[in-house]
């Protein structure tokens, strides 16, 4: 194949009309048709950033509006409403329940001891006047020790404050027999009479010409006919209290 080229060329460089002369001058060859474009370069690095451009044109009338914006801040807070309709009652809470439970027991409790007052009643171990009890332990004292007694057990030396309380205590002086000491002394006015915390009397019960011991008789004695009488405080009485 070589060996053709050379051939090819020798027979060429001999059949040229200038062929043997220093010089040769021909008509220039036609340009060769332009190669083919290379592959795109790669990428620059990006350029700053631009300006920010002007605000986009407004929205021709009839088209549709954009979304909502943001909601605003709160506004200040209104007048106070009327108010509302009473509601429903609840059901009972912790408390109520508890109250309810309490009251359920305080009802049985009542109800024990009214019992076993009506047994002590029956037995004529008390006697009772509304709110009152009057007992008695059927020994005879001096007023002082009468006050002790009753003190130590939790109550007071009978004091009758109406007619009921009255005849109760009469009750116990009649079935004993013996006169008692009521909780009533005579005051820093010589012949008055009053309560022992000092307060005045509101319920007498004086026998007739009682009381006559101005300044001698500080005590006073309960009869069998449950009249009063104003007496010496050192006699042996019917301990009474109250309870
Ligand atoms: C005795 C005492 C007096 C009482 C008179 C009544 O003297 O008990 O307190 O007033 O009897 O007659
Ligand atoms: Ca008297």
């Amino acid at each position: 194949m070589k060996q053709m080229l050379y051939v090819a060329v020798i027979v060429a460089a001999l059949s040229s009309p200038c062929l043997g002369e220093d010089k040769c001058s021909g008509v220039p060859g036609i340009p060769g048709t332009p190669g083919a474009n290379g592959m795109p370069g790669r990428d620059g690095r990006d350029g700053m950033k631009g300006d920010p451009g002007p605000p986009g044109p407004m929205c021709p009338p009839n088209t549709l509006p954009g979304a909502p914006g943001r909601d605003g801040l709160p506004g200040p807070q209104g007048p106070k409403g009327e108010p509302g309709q009473k509601g429903e009652k609840g059901e009972p809470g912790h408390l109520g329940s508890l109250d309810h439970k309490l009251h359920e027991i305080l009802g049985n409790l009542k109800q024990r001891i009214l019992g076993l007052e009506g047994v002590l009643a029956l037995k004529g171990i008390i006697h009772k006047a509304g709110n009152k009890i009057f007992v008695t332990n059927g020994k005879l004292n001096d007023f002082e020790t009468t006050l002790q007694t009753c003190n130590h057990s939790g109550g007071s030396i009978a004091t009758p404050k109406n007619d009921m309380e009255n005849n109760a205590v009469l009750d116990i002086v009649k079935e004993i027999n013996q006169y008692a000491y009521l909780g009533i002394k005579e005051s820093t006015a010589p012949g008055e009479f009053e309560y022992l915390d000092g307060t005045a009397m509101n319920y007498t019960n004086w026998r007739r010409y009682e009381p006559n011991g101005k300044g001698k008789e500080k005590c006073v004695e309960m009869h069998t006919d449950g009249g009063w009488n104003d007496k010496k405080c050192n006699q042996y009485r019917l301990v009474v209290c109250e309870f």
